[in-house]
Parts: C-alpha cells; structure tokens; sequence
C-alpha cells in the first residue's frame, strides 16, 4: 500500500508558441498521463496539472518572427496546443494558461513572501541594451561569435553549433536580433536568489538520499550540477512581456520566466481546486501527498534544483518526490527540429491516421527515452503496430470472439461466476497485474507494456496449442473451457491495458458487453455463464507501405528544404535575359490531365491569346482555386507535348519550406500581357 495519501502530478508546460510534436509526447505527456491513468484504476486520489507558459523570451521571439503580438501568439497557440493534447487523449484535470490573472496573483505574492524572508540579492549589472529599440536584450536576442568554436551566429545564451552554454556577455561581435545594430552595455538591477545558499542542503536532500530512488539521468543531472557549484541567479528580467515584479523599485521588470512558469502549477491546482470544490492547499502543501514532475531532460535543473530551491525557501510547500525526466527522442536519426521541420507533429500525425491514437501510444512507450536518448523511424512504426498490435493483441481478440460466436453465438458457456479452469493463467494474471503495477509505480512504462503483451501471449499459445476447432464435436465442454479461459484473460488484459492504450481498452469492454467501461485495476472482471458477448469488432488495421512512403516522404522534403539553395548559374548578357518573354497571364480555366497525378492542364489569358500549358502543380493546388489567379508565364518557350497535350509556354513556381510548390504571381492584378522586365 502506498504511504501517500494523494498525488499531484504535473507535466511540463508547453511555451504556446508553436505545436507539439512527438518529441514533447515521448519525453514527458504520455508517460505522465499513462501514470495518471494507473493511479486512478487504483482509486488513488489525484490531480493531474498542466497548461500553458505563456511569457519569457520564447514568445516575444515567435511574435516577432510572425509580425503579431505576444498576445496573439499564446492564444493561437494556447487552443491549438490544448486541442491537440484532449483530441490525443492526454488526460489532464486541467489545461491551464500562465497569463491568467490567478497565476499573476500566485507567483508575485510567492516572489513577495521570498522577497520579505530577505531571500534576494539585489545586484547591478552591465547587461546588453539595443539603443534603437530602447529596451535591455534577453540572451536569446542576441547573437555573435562563439568564443569557443568560432561559430558566427552562436546565441547570448547558447551555441547551436558546439553546445556550449554561454553568457551574452563572452560572446564576440554581438548583434541585437531586434535591429541588427551592435548592443551597448548599460547597468540595471536585478533580484537574485543566492543558490550557493542551498547547496549544503541540496547535497543532503539530492546527493545523499536521491541516489537510489531518482533515475540515474536525473539523479546524474543534478549531482554534476551541485558539485560544479551554484552561483546566484538574477530572478527578474528587463521584458515588457512577463509577470511584473511587484514591488514599486522594479518597474519595467518581470519575474524570470523559471520562477513564474513552475508556479504555474501551483496557480493551474488552485484554480482546478476551485472548479470542483476542493482545497489546493493539500495538494501542494500536506506532506502526505506525493508531487511527481514529468519532464524533458532540458528541464531537469529547474525542476530538481531551482524550483525546489524556492519551495523550500517559501517554507509552507512540499518538495517534488519524484522527477521522472526522459531523456530525447530522435527522428529517422537526427534530432527532432523545428525550425527545421524535423518532427513528426501530433495534430498531423492525427490527421493522417485518423483514430489511431493508441498506435502511437503504444509505439512511443516502447521506444520511451527512460534512461536514454531513444530513436523514432516510420517503418519501425509500421513494424511495431503489424507484428505486434495487429498481429499479437488483435489477433488474439478477434480469434477468440470468432470461435465464441461460432460455437456458442457469443454466450459464455456455463453457469454462475466463470474462473479459469487452468491455474496457470490465473497465475499469469496475478503475475502480470504485480509485475505492470511495479513497472508503473517505478515509471517503467516500457517494461510494463511488455509485460501486458506478454501476457497476451500466454493466451494466444494457450489457444493455438488447445486447437479448439478439433474438439469441436469429441469435447465440447473442453472447447467451451477454453473459450472461457480466453475471454477472462482478454478482460484482465483490458484493465491492465487501460493506462496504456484506453481506446483499445474501452473497444474491448464494449465487446465484452460490459456497461462500465472503467475497471478497477484490482478488482476481477465479473464474467457469468449466460452473459452474451458483442459482435468482434477489428482492434487495430495494417499500416500499409504507402503510409509510410508518405510520412517518409515529408520527411525528405524537409530535408531537401535544408539544403542551401544552389549556386549562381554562369553569368548571361543582358541580350541572353531579353530573349526571355516573360509575361502575365491570368487562368480561365484548369482542370487535371486525366492517368497524370503531377500535371494541371491551365487555359491562360495571356493578352495575346487564350493558350493551354500544362504544369507539373497538381499536388499542390486544386483546379478550382487557380481560376481567376494571375501567373508568371515563359510565353516563348518552344512548345512541348505532355501526355499527348501540347503546353504552349511555362508557368513559374517555387519551393516553399516543406518542399513544395507554389506559384509566383504579381503583388497587384496587372492586365494580362504585362510584360516582366
Ligand atoms: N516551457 C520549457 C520547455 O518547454 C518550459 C517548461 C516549463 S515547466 C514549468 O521546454
Ligand atoms: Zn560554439
């Protein structure tokens, strides 16, 4: 029995200011919602916290980079990120924002009871300062060369090229990001948190007593850390977007976005307790709950070593228990990139395998980064959900309901409560309920979906070496054993399946023809002679080759978007360009060229005629979204047959970021004809 009275498990907050891709699912949301799912099939009391982070350097940048405001990037990220995660099934109690007023409220009387405790150093400092654009720069504003590999567009804060962490201030040549003009240094004052303070502290709570409870990545993490030494923090920033340090000699500064995001659990808690009427208070503050922080490796310190540093030094608040950080998940082996497009993204991945959550749940645990970094390939995929979910966990269902409807129309043979006539699987399922429940308490998610496949497998060769189909006329109450053998162990398979795969669990209750579809982890499926089964329903379909062609396909396009653009051809004269007539056209009509995925067939007005040309577009556009639009057309190209029609002239395209193509088309509607010059 656990010594906890209840959880508070957190998963960390998403920055709203792009989308979530598998990564960010492998790395912390599934493992802390598979967990979530165990704990409450053992009717634990728990509340499972996530939401937002909405300020720091990370959003203004994306704001920027789109031409919005900060404001205009959280909420379109906000819905699109909450979306996501509800439509995958990711079960949180509530999906929270760090710019409601609550959280303000919560974060700057924490900063205020530090402030009061006489916990902060106030110190000045020279930091970087952009005179055109009047305000002090975060380090991610600015960029220079590494001093340590030589890199020319190295971060303030970080060196994309060698890794090296940085300061803004060791960097060479820096370069304001906002104006392109070199930052001066300027004094200013900040608040920081002295860490050294902590460390006597932090050695006894993590190097002496974590070491055998925390996993060994994160217990390493935090170990190598506090031996490095620790060094005050500033814990307020020069920003305009932010949570403003509430005191009167701070104005224009807000909280540094680690002291305000983590609270964000806190204020996310408060305003959950509120909504169903419970006290906060004893999720985060009564020594009987158990605080779990799931997380990426990249967050370990703020969650191990800053934020408990703050709790501990507010005095009112529990210490997390638990960190189960993962380590990261590669993509087709190179790491998962954004700003490359070298990700797999979740609302796409939906998408494209439209109802098949659980397949990719089940195949992100089995390559889980528990301990290390771990790698995503689409035919791995594919090989995992064949071989193993299609061919081992559905197999076994649908055979087994087959054979019941076709002996016994679906009834379960017998009277009175059905156990299993061979021990050997009532033992199986004792061993695997113990064995998963371990894997889960301990975060082995990996090890304990094995163990339920495993146990899968104890049914199918039971029901493959009892050959029921033989016995059919000689045994029929042996053929009806072994038919009730498999659909007890089918339903035991159900509950322990319910963290993992809760689509698949809920399809087989519903075959089963139970009126709950939530089962107790502990509690035996109650199975009676009589009771009739519904009709098979298929668990899991093939993912065929040309899915995954696809997925890898996108993947090249990215790729191919990477690689920077060619060389400049061979210089020409000025007579070689004017030969080139070059003209605007607008289309009239189009449509597809029958047997030919690639080509349109356009009728273009070109001022001088109406004329076919053919373009290699149609995976791109729709026919009727061309009508009206204005091209560019290479009017006296020597005209070529293309599937038996002749394309007189060439429109132009060019590639976007993903690889494809799309028209080049003048800013304004000119008459058709124009020349481009
Ligand atoms: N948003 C960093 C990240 O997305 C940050 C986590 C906050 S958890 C309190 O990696
Ligand atoms: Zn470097």
């Amino acid at each position: 029995m656990s010594s906890f009275k209840r959880y508070t498990v957190t998963a960390a907050l998403p920055y709203a200011n792009g989308p979530l891709h598998i990564g960010h699912i492998a790395g912390a949301y599934l493992p802390a919602d598979t967990y979530v799912r165990y704990l409450r099939l053992k009717g634990r009391d728990v509340v499972f916290i996530c939401g937002s982070d909405e300020y720091g350097a990370a959003i203004t940048i994306r704001a920027k980079k789109e031409g919005v405001t900060p404001r205009q990037i959280i909420d379109k990220y906000h819905a699109i990120n909450k979306n996501a995660f509800a439509r995958f099934g990711i079960s949180f109690d509530i999906y929270h924002r760090t710019s409601e007023p609550i959280h303000t409220e919560t974060s700057q009387a924490f900063f205020l009871r530090l402030h009061e405790k006489g916990l902060f150093e106030v110190q000045e400092s020279e930091q970087y300062y952009d005179e055109q654009a009047q305000q002090f720069l975060a380090d991610r504003y600015i960029t220079g060369t590494c001093p340590k590999c030589g890199y020319s567009r190295a971060y303030g804060d970080q060196c994309e090229r060698c890794g090296s962490s940085l300061s803004s201030l060791e960097l060479i040549n820096p370069i304001s990001t906002l104006t392109g003009t070199t930052p001066v240094l300027r004094r200013t004052k900040h608040w920081y948190l002295p860490m050294q303070q902590f460390e006597p502290w932090l050695r006894s709570w993590i190097v002496e007593e974590k070491q055998y409870q925390w996993k060994p990545n994160v217990y390493g993490q935090c170990k190598s850390w506090i031996e490095q030494g620790l060094q005050p923090r500033a814990m307020t920033r020069d920003l305009d977007w932010g949570v403003p340090v509430p005191l009167p000699e701070a104005e224009g500064k807000v909280l540094y976005v680690w002291l305000d995001a983590p609270i964000g659990y806190i204020s996310a808690t408060k305003e959950w307790a509120k909504n169903v009427g419970k006290n906060w208070e004893d999720y985060w503050k009564k020594s009987d709950t158990k605080l779990v922080h799931f997380i990426g490796k990249d967050n370990i310190v703020f969650h191990c070593i800053i934020f408990p540093i703050l709790l501990k030094a507010h005095g009112e608040f529990i210490l997390p228990t638990d960190v189960p950080a993962n380590e990261f998940l590669n993509l087709e082996g190179d790491k998962i990139s954004t700003s490359r497009n070298w990700a797999v993204w979740l609302d796409e991945y939906m998408d494209d395998f439209q109802d098949r959550t659980d397949e990719l749940r089940y195949v992100l645990t089995t390559i889980s980064p528990e301990t290390g970094d771990s790698e995503f390939t689409w035919r791995d995929f594919q090989a995992k959900v064949n071989n193993e979910l299609v061919a081992v966990l559905g197999n076994f269902i649908n055979r087994v309901w087959i054979l019941s409807h076709k002996y016994f129309a679906g009834k379960l043979a017998g009277e009175g409560k059905i156990d299993f006539t061979e021990e050997y699987l009532q033992k199986a399922v004792e061993q695997a309920r113990q064995h998963i429940s371990d894997c889960l308490e301990n975060y082995k998610f990996k090890n304990g979906l094995a163990a339920l496949m495993d146990l899968v497998r104890v049914g199918n060769k039971y029901l493959t070496e009892s050959e029921p189909w033989k016995k059919a006329t000689d045994q029929p109450e042996e053929v009806a054993n072994v038919i009730n053998n498999c659909i007890l162990l089918s339903a035991y398979s159900a509950i322990f399946m319910q963290p993992y795969l809760p689509k698949t669990a809920e399809k087989i209750f519903n075959m089963l023809n139970f009126s709950q579809q939530f089962h107790l982890w502990d509690q035996p499926p109650l199975l009676v002679g009589g009771h009739l089964l519904k009709e098979p329903q298929l668990l899991f379909g093939k993912i065929e080759d040309r899915e995954i062609q696809y997925q890898i396909g996108k993947l090249e396009r990215s790729k191919l978007m990477q690689q920077p653009p060619p060389p400049q051809k061979e210089e020409i004269a000025y007579e070689d360009f004017q030969k080139l007539d070059l003209r605007i056209a607008t289309v009239v009509a189009c449509q597809k060229v029958p047997q030919a995925k690639k080509l349109l067939q356009l009728t273009l007005d070109t001022g001088l005629d109406q004329r076919t040309v053919v373009s290699g577009i149609a995976e791109y556009y729709q026919p009727e979204e061309l009508i009206g639009k204005q091209v560019l057309l290479v009017a006296n190209l020597a005209p070529r047959h293309m599937r038996g029609i002749l394309s007189q002239g060439m429109i132009l395209t060019a590639q976007d970021r993903d690889g494809r193509f799309v028209l080049v088309s003048p800013q304004n509607t000119v008459v058709n004809g124009s020349q481009v010059s």
